[in-house]
């Protein structure tokens, strides 16, 4: 079904759209739907707009970023589906690597999905290949990471995630950086840096501040970091919801 663009609710539809054709055509996991619907819960009490919080956890993401030596972007299935054109340009600009990992991990899935990035623009897509160490501490095949990749990262950034490996990554030394809508969850909680943002808000408000920034000298960047409080700035987004509700 074609959504008309005159819909009120046309960008929300937009993503269901995106998703399902994602589930049909195999990338997106079934459990994938049911995470998104979770996701569009909370964007509903932030008003399905970036935040303030959020937007400036998006700029101090963008600082960590580009101090990193070795930034990855984790990728999965409802990530493919919404933005696999942002994420390769912000992967250019902070000079990133991309990764696939998914939590119901398939390899047809990951073939789809490193199909879908590389007609994206993207020049290498890491996570397909046999050449994979496991994160210790986690049981699930989303604890396996490319030796190229994620294994030797210094910050991962990863758009919705789960909490275990969240955890295991910080276990590693390594920063993790979160989007995840829900302020409750604990990814959220773990992550080094929580965006509580939309994806597809996100990435291009990340976008917009690698340009701005990236000449900016490593002190300026490293103060940023510094005067940024994760938990009060979570803290302040669930106090935003509860006054909103
Ligand atoms: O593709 P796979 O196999 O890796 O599987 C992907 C899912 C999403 C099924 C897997 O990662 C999963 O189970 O995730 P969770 O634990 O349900 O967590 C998803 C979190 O992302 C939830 O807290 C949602 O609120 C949040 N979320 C959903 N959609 C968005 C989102 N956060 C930001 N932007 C979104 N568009």
């Amino acid at each position: 079904m074609k959504i008309p663009k005159s819909h009120p609710r046309y960008e929300s539809l937009m993503q269901r759209h995106l998703l399902l054709e994602g589930l049909r055509k195999g990338y997106v996991a079934e459990a994938g739907l049911i995470a998104h619907g979770r996701g569009e819960a909370f964007d509903y009490l932030l008003g399905e707009r970036t935040i303030k919080e959020a937007m400036s956890a998006e700029r101090i993401a963008v600082a960590m970023l580009l101090l990193s030596e070795k930034p990855v972007i984790s990728v999965n299935g409802n990530t493919a589906a919404l933005i696999p054109e942002v994420i390769v340009n912000l992967a250019g600009l902070i000079n990133a690597k991309i990764e696939i990992n998914l939590f119901y991990r398939t390899s047809k899935r990951e073939k789809l999905i490193k199909k879908i990035l590389l007609e994206n623009g993207a020049e290498e897509v890491l996570g397909t290949e046999k050449d994979s160490r496991m994160i210790p501490g986690i049981d699930s095949e989303r604890s396996r990471v490319d030796t190229r990749g994620i294994w030797p990262a210094d910050t991962v950034l990863v758009p919705l995630e789960d909490g275990d490996r969240t955890e295991a990554l910080i276990k590693m030394g390594k920063n993790v950086i979160a989007i995840d809508l829900n302020p409750l969850s604990r990814t959220s909680e773990y992550a080094t840096i929580t965006i509580v943002d939309n994806i597809v808000r996100a990435i291009p408000n990340m976008i917009k501040f690698s340009s701005e920034m990236k000449d900016w000298k490593r002190d300026r960047l490293e103060g940023m970091i510094k005067n940024f409080d994760n938990k009060k700035n979570l803290r302040e987004i669930i106090s935003r919801m509860r006054k909103g509700l």
